[in-house]
C-alpha cells in the first residue's frame, strides 16, 4: 500500500508598512491561533517609527506573525507577517528565503509606505499581490488609481480587502495562489 502524498507546503509573506493591517490579516486567515511577537511601541520608537495617521497604535510587530491555512489535502500555506518598520529590513531578507510569493498590504491613507515593500519584491523577482486594506477614513481610490500610484506592472493583481474579514483575506490569498500558478505555467511553456 502506498503512503498518501504529503501536502505541499508553501511559504507566503504578508508584508507592507507600519500599521497597514498585516498582523490583523494573519490572524483573520490562520486556522491555528496566529503567533505574534508584538511589543508595546515605546517612547524610544518615537521619532524613529513614522506614526503619522496611526497615533493610536500601541503595539508593533518586532519579529514576525505566523499563521497556517490548509487549502486542501495537497496544499498548506504558511503565512509569515513581516515587521513594518524600516529598521527591521534585515528580518525581511531572512523571511523572504524560501517564500514563493507575497501579499503587500497597503493603506491608501499612506500609500507611500508601500513603496519599499514593493521595491523589495520586484528586485528579488518574488511574485506578489497588492491588498488594498480599507479603513473607515480611507480615500475612495479605485483599484486603477492605486495601481497607477504604485506604478505596478500590469500583471500584478490588486485586490481590495478588509484585513479583519476572513473571507476577504482568503480571496486575496487565492488571487496570489492563482497568480503564482499562472506565472509557473507561463514560464514552463
Ligand atoms: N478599520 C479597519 N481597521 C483595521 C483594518 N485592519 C487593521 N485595522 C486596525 O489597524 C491597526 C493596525 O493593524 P495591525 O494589523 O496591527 O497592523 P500591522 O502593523 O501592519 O501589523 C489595528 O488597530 C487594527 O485593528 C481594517 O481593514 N479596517
Ligand atoms: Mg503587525
Amino acid at each position: 500500500m502506498s503512503a498518501a502524498p504529503r501536502a505541499a507546503s508553501v511559504k507566503i509573506l504578508i508584508a507592507g508598512g507600519f500599521g497597514v493591517g498585516k498582523t490583523t490579516m494573519v490572524s483573520s486567515i490562520s486556522e491555528v491561533p496566529a503567533l505574534h511577537t508584538e511589543e508595546v511601541v515605546t517612547e524610544l520608537s518615537t521619532g524613529i517609527d513614522d506614526l503619522s495617521g496611526i497615533e493610536d497604535k500601541k503595539t508593533t510587530t518586532v519579529a514576525l506573525d505566523f499563521g497556517r491555512l490548509t487549502i486542501d489535502r495537497n496544499l498548506v500555506l504558511y503565512l509569515f507577517g513581516t515587521p513594518g518598520q524600516d529598521r527591521f529590513w534585515y528580518v525581511w531578507d531572512e523571511l523572504a528565503r524560501g517564500a514563493l510569493g507575497a501579499i503587500v498590504v497597503t493603506d491608501t491613507r499612506r500609500l507611500e509606505h508601500s513603496f519599499a515593500g514593493i521595491d523589495f519584491f520586484e528586485r528579488r523577482g518574488l511574485p506578489f499581490t497588492v491588498a488594498v486594506n480599507r479603513f473607515d477614513d480611507s480615500p475612495p481610490y479605485t483599484v486603477q488609481q492605486v495601481r497607477d500610484a504604485l506604478d505596478l506592472d500590469p500583471k500584478v493583481p490588486v485586490v481590495p480587502c478588509d484585513a479583519r474579514d476572513r473571507a476577504s483575506c482568503r480571496a486575496v490569498l487565492m488571487t496570489l495562489v492563482e497568480h503564482l500558478i499562472l506565472r509557473t505555467t507561463a514560464t514552463a511553456v
